[in-house]
């Protein structure tokens, strides 16, 4: 099969169907709400849609439990539904890229059924093990949801435990048995074959525990060094390469946890050949210390740094300041209320002015904001609740457990998708499922696309943009300045260059004097004179006078 290469000049636009559109009143996104929004995803002018699961589950961590690879979430419809919104993306030019988490299963999965109904067959497709003397656990490792990651498996008495990094519902797959390979590959092959244009890999660097024996000591995730980016995880990637996907013109986006510079090169190699891209972490922990929970004052010159050092570091990234898991990026990133307009869209600025592969979750289109949660009660996401959990254990006060959790929850982005003004925000016509932020009045679809200098017409603008320029679309990245506030960069193809400056601050900044040129794109009307105004972003190119 002849690749295209076609994601190097995609733009993907992220679809979390839960809170995406509800066609049927139930209060919960769905396919046909999806489908209903096809023409604004194509005026918006995105290539890819990456869908988070839907397929059938038990929702206990909203979808990445999946209980059977091949079928629909009832919720979400049918495999009809399906279908259509495949043909119908494809009639308007847009691919549709998966989720595919195969670090675990449901529960609920029938493999698991059976190996817990005694079958050895389907006992070896996961990770059980026997309890050491004492009582004791098989290891001492540590979860990601802040759980103990061994739960007793069947009769007590036989004294094992299944192993499950995530919640208790999400036992980890054993990916030294070949059948589990093979049973993969026919999932993939399954939706490769509808036409689906590739996968986007739930925590793809952990699938492979090199080793169960116990771990250094550690904050967080005690015993990783056993299962971050193996050997065996390259190997079963090249393979899945090799065996899947080099048969279709398709990409794999991979979810990689915890990686380095050196581990996402090895991961993105094209001569290893194993994933297209990776979704790196690095920028996204620029505003914490340790863990994720612990945030801290966000400093921009940090940000810059990281974005710089992979821009250099990896031949081709994955761009992206959101998803479901994060806080939304213009809360994280900007300052005040009242630029959260300029702000978002110079944040939308910076990721279509680097090098590699955009991607934007629903709502950040229109600056979509945090949750506007009062209390855990409003809280759905199982990792938040965990957590609530562990730190009420470790004695932390609930005000203090109360202030991480509603900085840094998963649900900050997953509130329903703010479409209008009208009853709740024109998402559903029953009860969301989780708390509509009631910002909605202001910051909706409806009133964005209405306002000529809304951040959709500027996405828009610069999406096309990029599209148009093979300097955005192509060339080499270098930096020319990071400094307290102000993050300047050159992209370079042969001759041509364009020059991208953005202001961090919500002050007036100098503007470099490297900046001249002509003035291509900028998220203010006017020309900045001497100093960049809060939040700008300004593309020019290079060559020429100044704002002329
Ligand atoms: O950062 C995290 C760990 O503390 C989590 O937010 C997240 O679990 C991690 O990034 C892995 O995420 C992916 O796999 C999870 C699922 O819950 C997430 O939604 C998914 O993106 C398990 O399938």
């Amino acid at each position: 099969m002849e690749k295209t290469y076609f994601w190097k000049n995609s733009t993907v636009y992220q679809i979390y169907p839960r809170s995406f559109c509800d066609s049927d009143g139930d209060g919960v996104g769905d396919i046909r709400g999806i489908i209903s929004k096809l023409d604004y995803l194509s005026e918006l002018g995105i290539d890819v849609i990456w869908l988070s699961p839907v397929y059938k589950s038990p929702n206990d961590d909203n979808g990445y439990d999946i209980s059977d690879y091949k079928d629909i979430q009832p919720e979400f419809g049918t495999m009809a539904d399906f279908d259509e919104l495949l043909e119908g993306a494809r009639a308007r030019g847009i691919k549709i890229i998966m989720d595919l988490v195969i670090n675990h299963t449901s529960d609920e999965h029938e493999w698991f059924r059976r190996a817990l109904a005694g079958e050895e067959k389907y006992k070896n497709y996961y990770i059980i093990k026997k309890g050491k003397p004492g009582g004791k656990l098989p290891n001492n490792w540590g979860n990601f949801f802040a759980d103990c990651p061994w739960e007793p498996f069947g009769n007590p008495e036989n004294n094992e435990y299944y192993l499950h990094l995530f919640s208790k519902k999400q036992p980890d797959l054993n990916w030294y048995n070949p059948e589990v390979y093979n049973e993969i590959a026919d999932i993939m092959r399954f939706w490769l074959d509808k036409g689906v244009a590739g996968f986007r890999c739930d925590v793809i660097n952990v699938i492979f525990k090199e080793s169960f024996a116990d771990g250094k000591r550690r904050l967080a995730l005690t015993g990783k060094e056993h299962y971050i980016s193996t050997e065996g995880n390259h190997r079963i990637l090249n393979a899945l390469r090799r065996d899947v996907m080099d048969n279709y013109d398709a990409f794999t986006v991979g979810e990689t946890v915890m990686i380095d510079i050196p581990m996402g090169r090895d991961l993105t190699d094209e001569d290893r050949g194993e994933l297209d891209m990776v979704f790196a972490f690095e920028h996204m922990e620029c505003d914490q210390i340790g863990v994720k929970w612990f945030k801290t004052r966000f400093k921009p010159r940090k940000l810059m740094k990281i974005l710089t050092k992979w821009q250099n570091g990896i031949k081709w990234n994955s761009l992206y300041f959101e998803n479901h898991d994060q806080p939304r990026s213009v809360t994280r990133f900007v300052k005040g209320g009242e630029h959260r307009k300029a702000g978002s869209k110079m944040l939308i600025g910076l990721l279509l002015s680097l090098r590699g592969t955009p991607y934007f979750y629903e709502g950040q289109e229109i600056g979509m904001t945090n949750g506007a949660f009062n209390s855990l009660d409003e809280i759905v996401d199982i990792e938040s609740h965990n957590v609530n959990k562990m730190a009420k254990s470790l004695g932390i006060l609930n005000p203090w457990r109360w202030k991480l959790i509603k900085t840094t929850s998963r649900d900050n982005a997953r509130t329903p998708m703010q479409w209008t003004s009208g009853e709740n925000a024109g998402f559903t016509t029953g009860k969301p499922w989780l708390k509509l932020n009631p910002n909605y009045k202001e910051i909706n679809v409806e009133r964005d696309l209405s306002d000529e200098d809304g951040i959709i017409a500027f996405f828009k603008k610069m999406n096309a943009y990029r599209k148009s320029s093979q300097v955005l679309l192509s060339g080499e990245f270098s930096e020319l300045m990071s400094s307290k506030y102000v993050y300047a960069f050159e992209r370079r193809l042969g001759d041509e260059a364009l020059i991208a400056v953005f202001n961090f601050a919500d002050k007036t900044k100098k503007l470099p004097e490297f900046c001249k040129g002509e003035r291509v794109i900028s998220n203010y009307t006017e020309p900045c004179g001497e100093r960049l105004r809060p939040y700008e972003f300004v593309l020019y190119k290079a060559g020429g006078s100044l704002n002329d």
